[in-house]
């Protein structure tokens, strides 16, 4: 945490190219939290997060739901986008205005006018929860960019090669900051260290990722 606070401080350009593709807008959703934690607890409400199963039977550490009119969803059968929830069978939430509106501000700033994503995977960390390096390849298009917003606590992302085995960068994520990655950035393997204890005043103990995607 000091690690994380102390780089914070720092300040520095709120617009960072990580890589080819991936543009980082720092604190770019401070400005819409209200709305957009108000909308997240109305979308949780109707589609509770939950621990979804991998396909090898494990129960994920990161607990997930989705609005829009696709969700991702991962069984014993895979991963998939899949219009219905499967915990209610019936459609995702609507993507609020809000979550839209962000998404596609966020997306133009990066070089992405036009972007329409039609899923919001909603993953909440609580501490020791972790996303092991992955590429993100269900989606139809990969033309089109995915836009990441972090909320609540921070957490070290690691941003890969377009090889399993490629070094991978630790990028730290804050509060507010927001993620466009599009373009070569796309495909790059990417996970997320396990979350350390502490207390956000949005989101208490827990980090919230909010990603924006294409995926029909
Ligand atoms: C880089 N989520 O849901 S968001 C995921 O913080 C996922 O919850 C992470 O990876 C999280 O699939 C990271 C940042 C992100 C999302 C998609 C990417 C980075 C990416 C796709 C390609 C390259
Ligand atoms: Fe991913």
């Amino acid at each position: 945490m000091e690690l994380f606070e102390a780089r914070r401080e720092e300040g520095g350009p709120t617009h960072q190219s990580l890589a080819p593709g991936a543009m980082v807008l720092r604190a770019f959703a401070v400005q819409h939290e209200a709305a957009l934690m108000v909308d997240l607890q109305k979308v949780i409400e109707q589609a509770p997060l939950r621990h979804m199963l991998t396909p090898g039977g494990f129960r994920m550490s990161v607990a997930m739901s989705n609005c829009g009119a696709l969700g991702w969803v991962s069984d014993r059968r895979g991963y998939r986008y899949d219009a219905l929830d499967p915990a209610s069978a019936r459609r995702w939430p609507a993507m609020p205005a809000s979550f839209l509106a962000l998404a596609t501000e966020a997306a133009t700033r990066a070089g992405f006018a036009g972007f329409r994503p039609d899923a919001c995977l909603v993953n909440r960390y609580q501490p020791g929860a972790r996303l092991t390096l992955h590429q993100d390849r269900n989606e139809r298009d990969f033309a089109q960019p995915i836009v990441s917003v972090s909320l609540g606590l921070p957490a070290m992302f690691l941003f890969g090669g377009t090889q399993r085995s490629d070094k991978t960068a630790r990028v730290p994520l804050f509060h507010g900051d927001v993620v466009v990655w599009g373009g070569p950035a796309r495909l790059r393997f990417h996970g997320v260290l396990a979350l350390e204890d502490g207390h956000h005043a949005a989101t208490g103990g827990h980090r919230i990722n909010l990603t924006f995607r294409c995926a029909g």
